[in-house]
């Protein structure tokens, strides 16, 4: 039995109690409204979903389990002679509560080693795919492929008490986090690298292991590997990616359905795939102005791309009110590790320039970037330049909350989710 697991069961019942005491005591007590434009408008601010392992607050951004990013950047363990956290860290945070010790991520390393290892049969059906099938649905596959195996799946068909779920839950889930840099790496290395997949390398912890198994074993891109890995891994319950994953958990589907189908979600160009568009924009406008633009050329480009009805990715969010921290983090990154890249260049020009314009065009509610629109940059510096990968690193992270938050929705016994729709007829009855 491994001390985290041991660790997750001694939280768990203290939960459920907190949660059927307030549900008993407090259950008809409403904590939001829903407006008709709301129900049109995305469920935006609605407060009908319970997501233990993060918090996103409008101008201070995300918190996990209480920690902002400046400070988990400096609390939780890192890599020997590393400055970054390492994801290890933040999985036991999101999944416990508690910042890790040294020694408590270095057993998730060595956990996540031994169950590393991809199967025959998923390399098979990872190179049936065709190469120009896009990365994310290729990601998705394999996921999904995996499924045969599932613990979950299994001890539910023997038969086993609601209650005891999150532990076969718990397994799947760290069968998965172990496999996925082999397979996102794989998939890499498949399509760009002449099919030359590169073996794990197991004195490495999983964020440095995954940037080797990419190709890249220069020491700063496993630390970007790092703090990318911890950066995108949460963003509290209600992003689609997270939604998604926990909807079709709550049918009791396993922790491969489920990941596979957040990860379809996060495929989608306002989420997760704003990445590869945001350097695919900056990397075309680069192109056709002829390098580092001027601040005229950029302005007149930036105006340019909104009156095509389009909108400039890795700006806005549906939460967030400020400069997102996870794009400060990664500017602080590019800052010490990358001042003169020119792409970096315009991505700053970008930050100065795009506000006041997008305040100007009046639509967007939050005119500040998000994590989108500096992620791409630091990835291009090091050497991946396959921008239709992008989304794959960053589910390979999201992987780590989403799957952390399944573990709990068993865990808390949270039952099937069906909210209410209603009919356009039936609202004009209400307002009539
Ligand atoms: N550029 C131009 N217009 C924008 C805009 C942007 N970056 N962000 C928002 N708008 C527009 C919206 O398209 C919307 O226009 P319509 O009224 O014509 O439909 C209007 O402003 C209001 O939108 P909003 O309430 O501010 O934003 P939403 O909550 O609806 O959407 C988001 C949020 C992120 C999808 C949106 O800001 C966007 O499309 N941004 C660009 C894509 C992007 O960076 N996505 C990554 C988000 C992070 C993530 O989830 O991974």
């Amino acid at each position: 039995m491994s001390s985290l697991k041991d660790k997750l069961r001694t939280k768990i019942d203290p939960m459920r109690e907190r949660v059927q005491s307030l549900i008993k005591e407090h259950g008809a007590k409403s904590i939001s409204e829903v407006s008709i434009k709301q129900a049109y408008g995305g469920i935006r601010g609605v407060k009908a979903l319970v997501t233990e392992t993060s918090a996103l607050d409008p101008y201070e951004g995300i918190r996990f389990r209480g920690y902002n990013l400046p400070q988990l950047r400096e609390k939780l363990p890192k890599a020997e002679g590393g400055g970054e956290p390492l994801p290890e860290g933040i999985f036991y945070l999101i999944l416990t509560g508690d910042i890790p010790t040294k020694d408590d991520v270095k057993e998730i390393t060595q956990e996540w080693q031994k169950r590393g290892e991809l199967p025959d049969y998923l390399i098979e059906i990872l190179n049936s795919i065709p190469k120009d099938t896009h990365p994310m649905t290729q990601f998705s596959t394999g996921i999904l492929s995996l499924q045969k195996d599932s613990v979950f799946a299994k001890k539910y068909a023997k038969g086993i008490s609601k209650m005891e779920l999150w532990d076969p839950m718990y397994e799947d889930v760290m069968n998965l986090l172990a496999k996925l840099p082999a397979i996102a790496a794989f998939i890499y290395r498949k399509i760009y690298k002449n099919d030359e997949p590169i073996p794990p390398d197991n004195s490495l912890d999983w964020g440095a292991n995954f940037a080797h198994m990419i190709g890249i074993d220069k020491e700063e891109f496993k630390e970007l590997m790092r703090l990318y890995l911890v950066l995108h891994s949460d963003h509290e319950g209600g992003n689609v990616s997270a939604h998604t994953t926990h909807l079709v958990g709550s049918a009791l589907s396993d922790a491969y359905y489920a990941l596979s189908a957040g990860m379809n979600g996060l495929a989608g160009p306002l989420h997760g795939l704003a990445n590869q568009e945001a350097l695919r924009w900056i990397l075309k406008l680069m192109d056709e102005l002829g390098g580092v633009p001027t601040k005229d050329q950029l302005k007149k480009y930036i105006w340019d791309t909104l009156n095509a009805g389009q909108v400039i990715p890795g700006f806005g969010h549906a939460v967030l009110r400020q400069t997102d921290p996870r794009y400060t983090a990664q500017r602080e990154f590019a800052l010490k590790h990358l001042p003169d890249d020119e792409i970096f260049q315009v991505v700053n020009s970008l930050y100065e320039i795009v506000p006041d314009i997008l305040k100007e065009h009046g639509k967007a509610k939050n005119p500040w970037p998000n994590v989108d629109a500096h992620s791409g940059t630091l990835l291009y510096h090091y050497g991946v330049k396959e921008i239709s990968f992008y989304t794959v690193f960053f589910g390979v992270s999201r992987a780590i909350g989403v799957l952390s938050s399944l573990i709990w929705d068993r865990a808390l016994g949270l039952p099937i989710e069906r909210p209410k729709s209603v009919t356009t007829d039936w609202i004009e009855e209400q307002v009539k």
